[in-house]
């Protein structure tokens, strides 16, 4: 029992360990698929409609097919019979309408940058320019671009199958426990009642690497490499959509550059080359380009929400009526129904509503289908709330703070029962409230209002509050199993002690910047007391981990990170009884600590795990019946979400000359439970704030009247950059979950549900002495500026919001926003 180096161990969870996949992500040593080059591949590139809604009458791909390089080129009536249609797998109502969705469009487009044809030539260029010689005919159709237009009777339809453009209704009503309160009573009897429309604009999930998919036949099967958030649910849609076996289906995600939701769902893309893939029996590589990324893949928002609050004159809320129509685009993605559904449970957050409604009506329109874009439903539902609690207080004369306090859940009162249903595990929305409002300088700061006010300079300051909670960790299968959600919630792991002592571990989630690698290695190096460098964390590969979930909804640490907590502690069992025979003791009377059994009483008598997965191996001296293997694998479905919470403070100056907002100061207090890797959580927490303040000051996916998308390049389509953004404070409380073993909740979403409003509720309260009481996001200069001299306020979108020259607002003071390597 001598082969194996031992290390001390120490303790890994909490430290900011530096990222173990970094190296090869930023030197580059890595597999994006578009780097993948395969004996015999093929390119294929894809004309797109430039119609927002047309009758295809005719494809002419006759000029293309004699072009230099082209080996086919196909429309959609060649695989008419063979394509299917592109999954949707959350069915939210038993009567909800989906039209069908094909990869490549047969009969009729029904967005701009919808697949009409397929030129596949052994080059990627050659394959582009045949796309000049595919001729098409369209007969245009009127394009639809307004929900509320769209379900008015006589509205032209999106798809001539379907009776209305309504694909479906979700309605939710209830009185918190023990109250039974209706809320047409509170409405009724409501002594305040405010009411609003906010407009949550459409945005891109802009992933920094572009879709890409490589399809190689194997034998009746294929292997598919796709930047995809989602090996395992690929794998098994692209054998049901396609009818291949689905054991002969391998779907690898290499390294993938990001995805923020965008990479969730089966993509025409992938269908296609698959497609074509097996119909050549050639290799085949798809890459989009960045204008096709941005136009085609799914974008994220775009709701309506009328919102009503009630509430007594004290500032006790009485009620919430929430009504929502929701965007599909022209198609159901796979996720995307349920994107506003899962808003619904998260308009309460965190205060004591007794009544309470949803209803939300799913629009179609010929426009780029939505899917889940990074928070999924609750930015957009925490946005509604901490806005309309900043207009109650207004409309009470209320401070904001205080009208918060007055509503929330108390730390002493947890668990916790909401109206709309979840049972929050535990929080403490006071001590985070208390030490972002001390971070901040929030009195200094409101004294600094004052006097600005008083002394009409031109730049003024407005403060903005933003006391959120999210549910996330997604999620209990039967939780998801009674919204209809077509898969379970739980994760997979397995954990396997080699001969020498080292760890591997496959996991089921599906890394794709998130820092996994380095973060799970730290809870099985104190799991197991073995050494952080020993710990190979394998993922995304359908072949080497054949069970999971993927990764989305900020579930990969609270449910795969216990499912891997799970295997250790079987592993650990079964070396508890091969140490306890090696050492001739009672297995009760053994201790494990750090890496070693030990008899307790008398510690020289010991046995690192390493031995004792050596021995193991050696299996010469093994208690009868125990098999000569130390690993072990579970499968952990989790009982409860996680509910993450934070106070987030911004405080913005105002130029009320140029309209331009500059953020002075953004303070935020996450509480994400016990925190495993602090480094790779600040790293979510200042992506996500990038995210959540682009979609308040700068992002917005524009439409003209004929459908085209006008922000179809990073010229219009405003992403900020990290000189567009100030240096964050982040802090944290730590409140750990009670559901879970690790006391973990996640963070990969927190930050982007947050801010939005804390941001806009800052504006807001800037301009306030203005008369004004709302402004449409993005916030843009021209929009702050019109608001401040009188006029439309919803105008003026899709203009940059840069610092004049280009400059940087803050002074070149910015910090990293990005999430880590590949963000
Ligand atoms: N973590 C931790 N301690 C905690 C909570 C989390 O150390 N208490 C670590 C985790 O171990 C993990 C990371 O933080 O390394 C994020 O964990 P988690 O909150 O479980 O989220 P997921 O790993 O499931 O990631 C999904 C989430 C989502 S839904 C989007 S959208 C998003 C995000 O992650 N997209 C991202 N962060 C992203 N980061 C990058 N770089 N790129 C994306 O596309």
């Amino acid at each position: 029992m001598t082969a194996v180096e031992e290390k001390p161990a120490t303790l890994q969870i909490g430290q900011p360990r530096k990222r173990k996949e970094d190296r090869h992500l930023i030197t580059g040593r890595t597999t994006w698929c578009d780097n993948m080059v395969l004996p015999g591949m093929l390119h294929l590139a894809i004309l797109r409609s430039p119609m927002a809604h047309a009758t295809i009458t005719s494809i002419d791909t006759t000029e293309a097919k004699t072009r230099p390089g082209v080996v086919a080129v196909y429309t959609g009536q060649d695989f008419k019979d063979t394509q299917g249609n592109l999954p949707c797998a959350w069915p939210v109502t038993p009567d909800m309408v989906n039209p069908g969705a094909p990869s490549l469009a047969v009969t009729q487009v029904n967005h701009v940058g919808e697949c009409v044809a397929v030129v596949v030539a052994r080059t990627k260029a050659a394959a582009q320019d045949a796309l000049e010689g595919i001729d098409v005919e369209y007969e245009p159709l009127p394009a639809i671009l307004d929900m509320e237009d769209a379900i008015k009777e006589g509205s032209p339809l999106v798809h001539p199958n379907t009776a209305s453009n309504k694909s479906y209704t979700w309605a939710f009503e209830a009185g918190a426990a023990g109250t039974g309160a209706p809320i047409d009573d509170a409405l009724a009897n409501a002594e305040v009642t405010v009411k609003r429309r906010f407009i949550q604009q459409r945005l891109i999930p802009a992933f920094m690497e572009p879709r890409s998919t490589v399809v190689q036949p194997i034998g009746e099967g294929v292997l598919v490499h796709s930047a995809t958030q989602i090996p395992h649910i690929l794998r098994t849609m692209l054998a049901l959509t396609l009818g291949i076996e689905e054991q002969k289906v391998r779907v690898v995600a290499p390294d993938v550059g990001g995805g923020f939701g965008g990479k969730i769902p089966v993509t025409p893309e992938e269908v296609i080359t698959t497609l074509v893939a097996r119909k050549l029996n050639k290799p085949v590589k798809y890459t989009e380009s960045r204008s096709e990324s941005l136009m085609s893949a799914h974008h994220g928002r775009d709701q309506i929400q009328d919102i009503t609050i009630t509430a007594k004159r004290d500032g006790t809320v009485t009620g919430l009526d929430v009504h929502l129509l929701a965007d599909m685009g022209a198609y159901l993605r796979l996720v995307g129904p349920g994107v506003p559904i899962l808003g619904a449970f998260m308009f309460p957050a965190i205060y004591k509503i007794p009544a309470y409604r949803f209803v939300c009506d799913g629009i179609f329109t010929t426009k780029t289908a939505t899917d889940a874009y990074r928070g999924a439903g609750r930015p957009e539902a925490t946005y509604a709330i901490e806005r309309i609690m900043d207009e109650l207080a207004a409309e009470l004369g209320m401070d904001p703070m205080e009208l918060r306090r007055k509503n929330w859940i108390t730390h002493e009162e947890f668990p916790y029962t909401m109206v709309a249903g979840l049972t929050y595990d535990s929080g403490n929305y006071e001590a985070a409230t208390d030490k972002a409002l001390e971070l901040i300088g929030w009195d200094e700061l409101r004294a600094e209002q004052k006097q600005r006010r008083e002394s009409n300079d031109p730049v003024q300051i407005g403060l903005g509050i933003s006391t959120f909670t999210e549910m996330c960790g997604l999620a209990p299968s039967r939780v998801l199993g009674s919204l209809a959600y077509g898969a379970g919630g739980w994760e997979s792991a397995s954990v396997r002690m080699l001969a020498t002592g080292k760890v591997e571990v496959v996991t089921g989630a599906s890394a794709h910047g998130q820092g996994h690698e380095t973060a799970f290695s730290q809870i099985v190096a104190d799991q197991l007391g073995v050494a952080f460098e020993d710990v190979e964390i394998i993922h995304g590969d359908t072949q080497s981990s054949p069970k999971g979930l993927d990764t989305y909804g900020s579930r990969s640490l609270a449910v795969g990170g216990i499912a891997i907590v799970k295997a250790t502690e079987k592993v650990i069992e079964k070396a508890r009884k091969i140490a306890a025979h090696l050492l001739e003791a009672n297995e009760d009377d053994l201790d494990f600590a750090a890496g070693s059994f030990s008899v307790k009483g008398s510690p020289g008598s010991a046995v690192s795990i390493g031995e004792v997965a050596f021995a193991t191996f050696m299996a010469h001296n093994l208690p009868d019946g125990v098999e000569p293997s130390l690993d072990s694998d579970a499968v952990y479905d989790p009982e409860n979400f996680s509910f993450p919470h934070g106070t987030h403070l911004c405080a913005v100056e105002i130029d009320t000359e140029t309209g331009f907002t500059k953020i002075r100061k953004y303070v935020c207090v996450d509480d994400i439970g016990n925190p495993i890797n602090p480094m790779i959580i600040e790293g979510q927490v200042h992506g996500g704030l990038a995210q959540g303040i682009a979609q308040a000051l700068f992002e917005e996916a524009v439409y003209d009247d004929d459908g085209n998308l006008t922000t179809g390049t990073f010229v219009d389509y405003t992403l900020p950059s990290a000189a567009d953004l100030p240096s964050f404070v982040t802090d944290r409380t730590v409140t750990p979950s009670t559901s879970n073993p690790l006391g973990v909740k996640g963070v990969g979403e927190a930050g982007t549900i947050a801010s939005t409003p804390a941001v806009i509720n800052a504006v807001v309260d800037a301009l306030r002495q203005y008369g004004v009481n709302d402004i449409q996001m993005p916030a843009t200069p021209e929009r702050v500026w019109r608001a401040i001299h009188g006029g439309d306020t919803a105008s003026g979108g899709g203009g940059a919001h840069r610092a004049e020259g280009g400059t940087n607002a803050y002074g070149g003071a910015s910090t990293s926003t990005s999430d880590g390597a590949n963000s």
